[in-house]
Formats: structure tokens, C-alpha cells, sequence
């Protein structure tokens, strides 16, 4: 690196010296050189005459002061300097732009024949010179011209006010959008596309155009995501009374694209895969995948966009609070166990394996080189765990008062987490000072648990203790404010009513000292308890329980959560157990009483399907791999190998027979059709690995009249290494060829092949006519999968894995920074492995170091990694 990347700190946050409160801007549309002409209205609010506005990737074409061309000015590769500027004109910046050569996806860019625009966090930068943050709030205009056979739409921001025809078949169309936005929330996308048409009519009574724009020949496939958008629209006014604002709403799907999707106002920009779904293409999970974002990204129209963010440390203000509304949408709409479990397995699997990395950081972080590297699981998930904390200790009227008032507040603004907080705070009386910690602090906290049972006082006491061990980033921790939530039974399954100094209390507990004593009264017989329920913070638990007490709870916990929570626990012991086996050489080894459980649980006639599911689920590799330093991925995935061949072994024909019963004829996507799905699919997932395997797997795939079954079918073939692996993958590939998302699952499978051969095949799959690395769906399908999801075969002893990353991330580097770091993500990890590994990972490290065009992406995340 020649210049080093300079890092950015929280604390040192000023309001800007000018802001900008209108901004006109035109596009001239051409693939290689497109001319943007920004003309903004600027206002001087500090001491300095000399504007400095953000730019980079893109030549000036022109500046001019008041309508004046003006040469007091200094351009670097990263910023314009404006010099002996008055205190209020009108700024006219002109810039060329190269929108075919920008691999990066990032401003404005090609995906595949559309031109479309990522502007968060930092691209509007590559568009224009600009005051390119968050609390710069402009009305935008803009003028999009375009080639008309090419581009017959033109689509940006705001409401549509004029178009017209130009010569050399061109035109244009002019858009408007009344309320004031950052530059993160630009959008423009032109191109050809079919539209799905639907409308909304919002509570107040206003009528709204829902467009959702797809490739051509894909209209089939957007109806989902259709319905889902609806389907938000009127949850949003039920349970938050928040709704509209304008009178249009339009999705757009493209196929190249880093993230999810955007939010951009009123032009919601999406990856194909989040839109895109029909039977014959998309799985269950796809179906709930596409509601959840479709979901996420409506919400920020108020979570996000109507209050926006002062500074990007704040991301979580906005992206923890819509996490949490789109888990609560989709907990409303369909199973809130299912939901709550599966984000849960997010926290506890890779957002735990993030806060033990080099990258820890609290959920608003302090200090920041690039600042795409911090839409984070942390900043995310966790940051969603911290509303649902404030959720937890308000209640839900507590909590809907807060957000009353935040948005009375803040509304049209740019706020911080404070603020939030604050609102909170004041709307419901509770105290949140030690809960703010949880905004500043990173690291996972340990929760220690023991109890005593006093028979001849009739106490039960609970002594919980606190430690959140240091960090790269944060050597000393304080003590949080965790809510815990628990409850109490007596063996014959009754609750037991929780009585402290002769008051009867809830179930959560504030728990805010390093250890603290709750003296439970009037507890007649030993009890047994329920700890942690629902997760109610996202900390790790150490609790002895006794096998009968979790089988137990598995059996008789009054909430579902509780019982897969037991039920977890359980596997996790004998994990842990078989693992040391493994290594000792000894024999593994599953009791029957362990055995019996999960035959109980799949033998139940009280539980959803669905649920039976999560029950029957095994913790993932990774999740295994947290649990230990070092990590010795042979032995963790021979301890889930072997418990898994034990439980179908023993369970075969129940197994067998449940998989019968639930064959259905029709595919619908109801949730009760979608849960039945899951649990035929999961006993396949155990029959697999049994004598009918074969057969019974060859078969569901001829069969198959859905995607989830076809996948289900390979993903069996696949983790089993059944004989039939070869000829479904290359029906599969022969069927689905043309069509890149579909194929994603297909690389998907080759990516986490557990094959000894995995690496040779993926390097020829790398060839395959629908693979290209310049597509980040198809590189995280089949590279990225290799690299966080095929433990075994990534991290093979004689380093073939790590060679093999690192020449990937070498041509990522150039081509697309913002995929190469994700991508690494599992090599910063390197010191949680054995020596062996971690020499051979760190030099893999240094290699990329050493780069003359490191991007400041992988930049940071490497010399957080080797200074660690
Ligand atoms: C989700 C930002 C966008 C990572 C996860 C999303 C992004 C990155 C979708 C892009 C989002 N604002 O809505 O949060
Ligand atoms: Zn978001």
C-alpha cells in the first residue's frame, strides 16, 4: 500500500461546515461515459469559505459558482476542494462516469443490460462530487436520459413530473422526490424490464402504485414478492400505526448486486434472489427469504429513511431496528418459534464467531476504515437483539409509546442511537443508563448460573455471575444490564409462581451486577429450572442441568423456544463428549435416554410439524466450532456423522414412517404445507444416511414437484455422498443451466461438497458456462460457501484451501473489494486452529498484505487479523 487508509473515529463527529438542501441532477445515459451534471443549492452553517465535497472513480467535467465557471479549486483522487466560497449559491458540478467499466457495484453501474445505482454507504461519491453523509438532507430532482429502444424505463426517486422525446431516439423522464434524503438513499435504474403492477390503499386513504420491475420473461416469478410488499404494508400501520408517504413504490431486481437489497426511497433496489420465486425455482426458504427482505427494506421507509442516521457509527439505529421489525413481521405472519430459533442460530453460530474474531466491535463501533465492512451480523443481528432487549424489559406498550415518541422527535431528521435510546427511555419510565453498555461494548457476555434448594425454608436460589472476556478492540468490560428471562416448574410439569421478598415478580429478572442472588420464596419441592427463555439476551449460558431436567423441559416447557433450547442443550453435551471421544480414540457413544427424547419429540402429536423440524435439526458444523479453541473441524464433523447415523439408525422406522405420512400432492406455500415440507425433508436428511438412503433419496428428486423437495433431495445426496450424488447434480445442471439463480443452488452444493476431491471440482466448476466471478451471487454460491461452510475440506492440513482463497481474493481485490471481504472473513478466524493452520493461514495473510493495490476493504480486515 502506498498511502495508508486513514481509520475515522466516533468520537470525533463534527456537524458539517456547509450543507446542501437542494440538489438537481442530470444523467446523460451511455455505457462508457455518462455526464452527470449536479447543480445543489449550498448553504454555509460553520467558519470555513472552503467547501470540501467527497468524489472519486470519476474525471471533472466542470464546476461553476452562481451560473460563474470558477477556478479557485484542488481535486484529489478522493475530494474537491472549493476555495473563497460566499455563504450561500448554487453549485454546478459536472462529472464524467464509466458505467460498464465498474465491477465494484458500487455508484453507478451495468448489471447485466440495466443501469442501476448502490449508493449506500459511500457510493453517491462515485456519481458526484457531494457532501456524501448521512446528515446532509437534500430535496433531489433528476432529469434520466437514455436511449429509448435500450431504456424504455427511467426510473429514480420521488414522484414522476415530466418526460419528453429527444433526437437519436432518446428521451428522458424527470423525477421528483418531496422529502429530504442523504445521498445513501439515491437511486436511478433505466433499462428494460416487465412490470408487475399491483396497488395499496394506506389507512389514511391514500393510493399508492406498487410496480415491481424484473428482467424480461420473469413476471411469473414476481407475484411473492408482491404479496410480501402488501403484506408489509398493512403490518406496518397494524402494529407500528406507520404508513406511506408516497404515491408511488417501486422494487426493482437485478442480478448484480453486493447485498440484499436497498432501500432507496421509493426505488427499493433488490438482488434478484430477493425477489424472484416460483415452485418450480425457489425453496421454502427462498419464499420466507424474499418476505423477510421485501419486509426489511419497506420498513426502513420510517426506520431508516424518514429518520435517517447522523453518522455511519449509528448504522444500528437504523439496520438493528429494522431487523427487528422484519423478525416481528415475519414471527406475525408465520411461526414465532421457528422464527425466533433460527435467528437465534445466527447469534449463537456466526454473529458469536464475529465478536471472538479480529473484527469484534460493539454494535455502534468506534473506529472505522471502511466502512462496508461494518454491515455486520454485530451491527445487524445483535443490533436486533438490543431492541429486543428494550422490547423485552418495556413490553410491547412500553415500547410502541418509545417509538411514538422517536418518531415525534426525530421525524425528518438525522438521529443517533442515543436519541432512540432516550425516547425510550422518557416514554416508558424505565431507567436504560447500564443498558446503554450494550451500544458500546462488544464481545459476547459468559452468564455463569448455580442454584441451591433450601427444602426446609422452601427457597430456591438462583446466584447468576457476568464476564464478557476482552477483546482485540476493547481490553476492560463493564458490567451489563442482561434481562433474564426464567421460569420455574415443580416435576409434575406446573408452574411454579415466582415469589421474591414476599412479591410476586415476572419472568425477567434484571440482572446488573458481576453476580447477584434471587432467593425465590414458597418453592414447596426442588424445582426445576427454565433459564435464558426466549434468549432474552444474546449472551452465552453456563448452566449444569441434569439430563432428566433438559429432557424434561424438552417435553414440558410451557414455550417452544424453551423446549428446543432444552433440547439443544442436550446435543451439545454429547457433542462435546464424542468430540473429546474422537480425538482420544475412543468409541462414541449416545445414551438412549438421549435417544428416546428426540424419538418422543418426533412421535408427538401436540407439535407443529414445523417445530418437530428445529427439534430434529443438529447444530451446524460452525456452531460446533465456536464452542472450542482450538478447533479441530475433522473430529467435530465425525462427532455430528456419528450422532447423526445413531439417531437414524435407532429411529429408522419412525423416520421412515413419518416421511410416508407427509408426502403431499399439491404444493402450496401456506405456512402449515411449508413446516410439513420441513419435517419430511429433515427425516430424508437422517434416511440418507441409512440403507434406503439411495432409494428413497433417488426417488424424492424423480418425484419432486417443487424446488424444496428437488433441493432437499440433492442437499441429501450431497451431505451423504449417496452414489446417486453424480447423476442428480448433472440432471440438475442440464435442466437449469440457463438460469444463474437457480444454478446458485447447484454451486452451492459443489461449494460444500464433502467429497476428499471438493477443491479439484470446484476449480472446474469455476469454468461451468453460468459461474463468473465478476457475479457475486454465483461467488458467494460456490466460493464463498467453500470458504465459511465446508470446514473440512477449506481447512485441509496441507493448505490446498488457503492457496486457493487466497488467489481468489487477490482478483477479487481488484474487480470487487466489497465481495473480497466477506469473503475472508473465515481466515481472519486463523487463531482459533491449531499451529499447523495457523502458520499456513497467516501466511496466506501476509501475501495479501503485501499487495501494491490493496483495497482498503481487505486492507483493515488483514492488519486487524495480524496485529491481533
Ligand atoms: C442487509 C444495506 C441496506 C447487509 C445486510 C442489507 C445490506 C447489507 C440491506 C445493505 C439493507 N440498507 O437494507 O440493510
Ligand atoms: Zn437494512
Amino acid at each position: 500500500m502506498t498511502n495508508q487508509p486513514q481509520a475515522k473515529y466516533r468520537k470525533d463527529y463534527t456537524a458539517p461546515e456547509f450543507t446542501i438542501t437542494d440538489i438537481d441532477l442530470t444523467f446523460d445515459l451511455y455505457d462508457e461515459e455518462t455526464k452527470v451534471t449536479a447543480v445543489s443549492k449550498v448553504l454555509k452553517q460553520g467558519n470555513s469559505t472552503t467547501l470540501t465535497l467527497e468524489g472519486e472513480h470519476m474525471a471533472l467535467a466542470g464546476l461553476q459558482i452562481n451560473g460563474e465557471d470558477w477556478s479557485d479549486y484542488e481535486v484529489t483522487s478522493t475530494q474537491l476542494h472549493i476555495h473563497q466560497l460566499p455563504n450561500e449559491f448554487e453549485l454546478t458540478v459536472v462529472t464524467d462516469i464509466n458505467p460498464s467499466a465498474n465491477t465494484a457495484l458500487e455508484g453507478l453501474y451495468k448489471s447485466g443490460g440495466a443501469f442501476c445505482t448502490q449508493c449506500e454507504a459511500e457510493g453517491f461519491r462515485r456519481i458526484t462530487y457531494f457532501l456524501d453523509r448521512p446528515d446532509v438532507l437534500a430535496k433531489y430532482t433528476t432529469t434520466v436520459i437514455a436511449d429509448k429502444a435500450a431504456n424504455p424505463f427511467l426510473l429514480s426517486n420521488g414522484n414522476r413530473i415530466d418526460e419528453g422525446e429527444l433526437e437519436n431516439g432518446r428521451h428522458w423522464v424527470k423525477w421528483s422526490d418531496p422529502h429530504p434524503k442523504p445521498s445513501y438513499l439515491f437511486a436511478l435504474v433505466a433499462g428494460q424490464f416487465d412490470v408487475l403492477r399491483d396497488k395499496f390503499v394506506t389507512k389514511s386513504g391514500r393510493n399508492v402504485e406498487l410496480e415491481i420491475y424484473v428482467d424480461q420473461g420473469n413476471l411469473d416469478r414476481a407475484p411473492h414478492a408482491m404479496t410480501s410488499l402488501i403484506n408489509a404494508m398493512k403490518w406496518d400501520e397494524e402494529r407500528f400505526g406507520l404508513e406511506y408517504d408516497l404515491d408511488i413504490y417501486m422494487i426493482v431486481a437485478v442480478d448484480f448486486f453486493n447485498m440484499g437489497a436497498m432501500e432507496n426511497k421509493g426505488l427499493n433496489i433488490f438482488n434478484s434472489k430477493y425477489v424472484l420465486a416460483n415452485d418450480q425455482t425457489a425453496t421454502d426458504t427462498d419464499y420466507l427469504g424474499i418476505e423477510a427482505v421485501i419486509g426489511h427494506e419497506y420498513f426502513h421507509n420510517w426506520t431508516g429513511n424518514r429518520i435517517t442516521c447522523r453518522d455511519w457509527f449509528q448504522l444500528s439505529l437504523k439496520e438493528g431496528l429494522t431487523v427487528f421489525r422484519d423478525q416481528e413481521f415475519s414471527s406475525d405472519l408465520g411461526s414465532r418459534a421457528v422464527n425466533r430459533i433460527n435467528n437465534v442460530r445466527i447469534i449463537r453460530g456466526p454473529q458469536f464467531a464475529e465478536d471472538a474474531s479480529p473484527m469484534s466491535h460493539p454494535i455502534r463501533p468506534d473506529k472505522v476504515i471502511e466502512m462496508n465492512n461494518f454491515y455486520t451480523l454485530t451491527v445487524y443481528e445483535k443490533g436486533s437483539e438490543v431492541i429486543r432487549m428494550i422490547h423485552t424489559l418495556l413490553g410491547e406498550e412500553g415500547f410502541q409509546k418509545g417509538m411514538k415518541l422517536y418518531v415525534e422527535r426525530h421525524d425528518g431528521t438525522a438521529a443517533t442511537c442515543d436519541d432512540f435510546v432516550a425516547a425510550m427511555e422518557d416514554a416508558s419510565g424505565v431507567d436504560l443508563t447500564q443498558f446503554r453498555l450494550w451500544y458500546s461494548q462488544s464481545g459476547t457476555p459468559v452468564v455463569t448460573a448455580n442454584t441451591a434448594y433450601d427444602a426446609a425454608a422452601k427457597t430456591f436460589t438462583l446466584t447468576l455471575s457476568q464476564k464478557t472476556e476482552p477483546t482485540l478492540d476493547q481490553p476492560n468490560k463493564q458490567v451489563l444490564h442482561i434481562p433474564m428471562n426464567v421460569e420455574l416448574y415443580s416435576p409434575d410439569g406446573e408452574v411454579i409462581p415466582m415469589i421474591i421478598e414476599g412479591k410476586a415478580v415476572g419472568n425477567v429478572l434484571d440482572f446488573t451486577q458481576d453476580t447477584q442472588q434471587f432467593v425465590f420464596e414458597n418453592v414447596e419441592q426442588e424445582p426445576i429450572l427454565s433459564l435464558l427463555r426466549e434468549f432474552s439476551a444474546p449472551v452465552k449460558l453456563g448452566y449444569h442441568s441434569k439430563d432428566e431436567d433438559l429432557v424434561f423441559l424438552m417435553n414440558q416447557a410451557q414455550n417452544e423456544f424453551a423446549r428446543w433450547d432444552a433440547g439443544q442443550t442436550l446435543l451439545a453435551k454429547y457433542l462435546r463428549q464424542n468430540i473429546a471421544a474422537c480425538q482420544a480414540n475412543d468409541e462414541m457413544a449416545l445414551p438412549q435416554s438421549v435417544l428416546d427424547a428426540f424419538k418422543g419429540i418426533l412421535l408427538s402429536e401436540s407439535l407443529e410439524p414445523a417445530f418437530i423440524a428445529e427439534m430434529l435439526t443438529l447444530p451446524s458444523q460452525n456452531e460446533v466450532a465456536g464452542w472450542f479453541k482450538p478447533v479441530d473441524v475433522d473430529a467435530i464433523a465425525k462427532a455430528l456423522g456419528f450422532i447423526k447415523r445413531t439417531i437414524a439408525a435407532e429411529l429408522v422406522d419412525e423416520l421412515t414412517a413419518m416421511y410416508h405420512s407427509l408426502k403431499q400432492d399439491k404444493y402450496s406455500i401456506e405456512h402449515a404445507a411449508i413446516g410439513q415440507r420441513a419435517l419430511r425433508n429433515v427425516c430424508l436428511s437422517y434416511l440418507a444416511v441409512t440403507d434406503e438412503g439411495e432409494s428413497l433419496v433417488s426417488a424424492q428428486y424423480e418425484s419432486a414437484n417443487n424446488m424444496t423437495d428437488t433441493m432437499a433431495a440433492m442437499s441429501a445426496a450431497n451431505q451423504a455422498q449417496l452414489g446417486c450424488r453424480e447423476s442428480l447434480m448433472k440432471d440438475f445442471s442440464d435442466k437449469w443451466s440457463h438460469d444463474g439463480l437457480v444454478m446458485d443452488k447447484w454451486f452451492m452444493l459443489q461449494g460444500t461438497n464433502p467429497a476428499d476431491n471438493a477443491l479439484d471440482v470446484i476449480k472446474q466448476t469455476m469454468s461451468h458456462p453460468t459461474f463468473s466471478l465478476k457475479n457475486p451471487n454465483r461467488t458467494r454460491s460456490l466460493i464463498g460457501a467453500f470458504f465459511a461452510q465446508n470446514p473440512v475440506n477449506f481447512h485441509a492440513i496441507d493448505g490446498s484451501g488457503y492457496q486457493f482463497a487466497s488467489e481468489i481474493l487477490v482478483t477479487l481485490n481488484e474487480s470487487n473489494p466489497q465481495v473480497a471481504s466477506r469473503l475472508i472473513d473465515p481466515l481472519l478466524k486463523y487463531r482459533q486452529y491449531d499451529d499447523t493452520r495457523q502458520n499456513l493461514i497467516r501466511v496466506e495473510l501476509e501475501k495479501l498484505a503485501g499487495l501494491d493495490n490493496l483495497a482498503k476493504d481487505l486492507y483493515e480486515k488483514i492488519n486487524k487479523a495480524l496485529e491481533a
